[in-house]
């Protein structure tokens, strides 16, 4: 399987956490760091055009998203969130490839940390099983449809 991974450098500290909990759910499932390609935008907002390029390749069995969006009272946030949650989700249906959504949307950095953390409690490590998930889910469909007869 092979995966791609948009990831953005705002807040980068909590970015970089939930990208080793990524790496480390590849991992666990014997993908190898050869299979993925990891490349970086500025912000959030910038997620969407990179998730999209990974996903129109057709090269990648399935693109993980990561960032953090922390609120800290400015209205920036929701057009910032809401914007990359729907661009995410369509680049992922445009092309027909899972791109699953680690994008932390908090209300404090605190939060944001809680969800970074190693083990459990970290998105980037959820958002990567869930990317392997949904990947095969969609190459079985593609078996079982094409595996059946027309009439
Ligand atoms: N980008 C983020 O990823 N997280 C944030 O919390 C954030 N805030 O708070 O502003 C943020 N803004 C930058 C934005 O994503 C774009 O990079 C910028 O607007 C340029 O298009």
């Amino acid at each position: 399987m092979k995966i791609g991974i948009a990831a953005s450098r705002f807040n980068q500290f909590i970015v970089e956490q939930l990208l080793e909990g990524a790496l480390d759910a590849l991992k666990r499932n014997g993908i190898e760091e050869s299979d993925i390609v990891l490349a970086w935008v500025p912000g959030a907002f910038e997620l969407p055009v990179l998730a999209e390029t990974m996903a129109a390749s057709g090269k990648l069995d399935a693109v993980i998203t990561l960032g953090a969006v922390i609120r800290g009272g400015t209205p920036h946030f929701d057009y910032v969130a809401g914007e990359c949650a729907a661009g995410v989700r369509e680049a992922g249906q445009k092309h027909g490839v899972p791109v699953t959504f680690g994008v932390l949307t908090t209300d404090t950095i605190e939060q944001a940390l809680e969800r970074s953390g190693s083990g459990e409690g970290n998105k980037g490590f959820d958002v990567a099983i869930a990317a392997i998930e949904t990947a095969r889910v969609l190459a079985q469909t593609r078996q079982a449809l094409s595996a059946l007869s027309s009439d």
